[in-house]
């Protein structure tokens, strides 16, 4: 069994020049405002108020950084959690949300100490153009040492039909839904292996 036995906030940036000098392997959780990001750290970590999380959309505007440690037998295993902004957020100026798309890029092709993307995406709204962007943004600068997983989150709004058509198309993916905590160990399993460059 896996558990993360210390999370503490570290530090927060508004660009990649902010951010903290790499020390530890970083996964970052990436994906459109409100789909989850934030409950998504807090779950895994088992602390509710460590990442802010909140029904109002574009809660988090800075990129977070969270120090955890995790134990799997004697292990000890320290990695950082980036909680990042969300994106397609429709309330926010065209011209600020160009900007912090560039932002965004960039700071996840120069953040050399990222070893894991996590894409969220609603388990309601697989088909959205702007996730498959960023899906595939992801593809395109990513390195041959960091890895990408998908997860579908607010799985418990689907009926147990549609949530194992979902399953059986993105037979790769995690699937997490908030109430029960169902997937969360899963979750933190395929995040350690592919941290650790493990295979799965
Ligand atoms: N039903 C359900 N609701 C969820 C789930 N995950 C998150 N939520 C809710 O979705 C809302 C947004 O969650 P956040 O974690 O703040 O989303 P975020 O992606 O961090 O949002 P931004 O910081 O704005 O980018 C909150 O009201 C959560 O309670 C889930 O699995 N199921
Ligand atoms: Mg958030």
């Amino acid at each position: 069994m896996i558990t993360v036995v210390e999370s503490s906030f570290l530090a927060s940036a508004s660009a990649l020049s902010q951010t903290p000098p790499p020390k530890n392997s970083e996964v970052v959780f990436i994906g459109r405002s409100n789909v989850g990001k934030s409950t998504l750290i807090n779950l895994i970590v088992d602390s509710k108020g460590l990442a802010k999380s909140s029904s109002t959309p574009g809660k988090t505007q800075l990129i977070n950084y969270f120090e955890t440690i995790w134990k799997r037998g004697e292990e000890r295993i320290p990695l950082w959690l980036v909680d990042l902004p969300g994106f397609g957020y429709a309330k926010v100026s065209k011209e600020m949300r160009k900007d912090w798309g560039e932002k965004l890029i960039h700071f996840l092709q120069e953040r050399r100490s990222i070893k894991l993307f996590v894409q969220l995406i609603d388990a309601r709204h697989p088909d959205l153009a702007i996730d498959a962007e960023a899906w595939a943004m992801i593809g395109a600068i990513k390195r041959g040492d960091q890895k990408a997983i998908r997860v579908f989150t607010k799985m418990d709004k689907l009926n147990r039909n549609d949530q194992k058509k979902l399953q059986q198309r993105y037979p790769d993916a995690c699937f997490t839904a908030m109430l029960g905590k169902e997937g969360i160990d899963s979750v933190r399993e395929r995040v350690l292996k592919d941290v650790l460059g493990e295979e799965a």
